[in-house]
């Protein structure tokens, strides 16, 4: 049986793209966004990784993850645009994951070549952690990863996709 990986986060954050770019990076074939594999409302892509079967999707708006996500999922990843930082459609995500027993989280500090910062993407994820313990996880402890969903969907080979490859790898041994 496969894990389910939902992604959350708030629309625009680069959820889609995020799964385009893991398809990209570990099925070594480009996927435009808007072509990625859509089953009813659900955006989706499974990889094998470490003798396991992921399966990471999303869904394209908050009601499809109210009537959706049902406590079969491992985890949730959530993708933060690290321009905007939390918004309240992350928060509630969360919420909705929490209230369907999934306590596994990571956090994709997204589209990071916008801002060229490293104080900016430390507040952004000091905000992040900040939302998650207000929900009752202790932020701290929940993995972070940096990177560029759209650089590393074009470049997979390259070290654009190292952030990719270093999410996947979080997940597969802290969920
Ligand atoms: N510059 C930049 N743009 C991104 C990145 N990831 C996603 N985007 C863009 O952000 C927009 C929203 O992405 P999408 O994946 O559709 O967001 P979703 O609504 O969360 O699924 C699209 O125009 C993407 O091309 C990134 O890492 N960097
Ligand atoms: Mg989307």
């Amino acid at each position: 049986m496969s894990k389910k990986i939902v992604v959350i986060g708030a629309f625009e954050h680069g959820k889609t793209t995020l799964i385009a770019a893991i398809k990209s990076v570990f099925g070594g074939e480009f996927t435009h966004p808007m072509d990625i594999e859509k089953i009813d409302s659900r955006y989706s892509v499974k990889l094998n990784y470490g003798g396991e079967e992921f399966e990471f999707f999303d869904f394209p708006s908050t009601e499809d993850y109210e009537e959706n996500i049902d406590g079969t999922e491992t985890g949730a990843l959530l993708v933060i645009d690290s321009c905007e930082g939390p918004l309240g459609e992350a928060r509630k995500h969360i919420g909705i994951c929490i209230e369907n027993g999934i306590r596994n989280f990571a956090i994709f500090m997204n589209k990071k070549d916008l801002v060229d910062d490293d104080d900016l993407m430390e507040t952004c994820e000091y905000e992040t952690r900040e939302v998650f313990d207000e929900e009752g996880i202790f932020g701290d402890d929940v993995p972070a990863v940096w990177g560029s969903a759209e650089e590393a969907l074009w470049k997979p080979e390259s070290m654009c996709g190292d952030c990719i490859r270093e999410i996947v790898y979080k997940i597969s041994i802290e969920f």
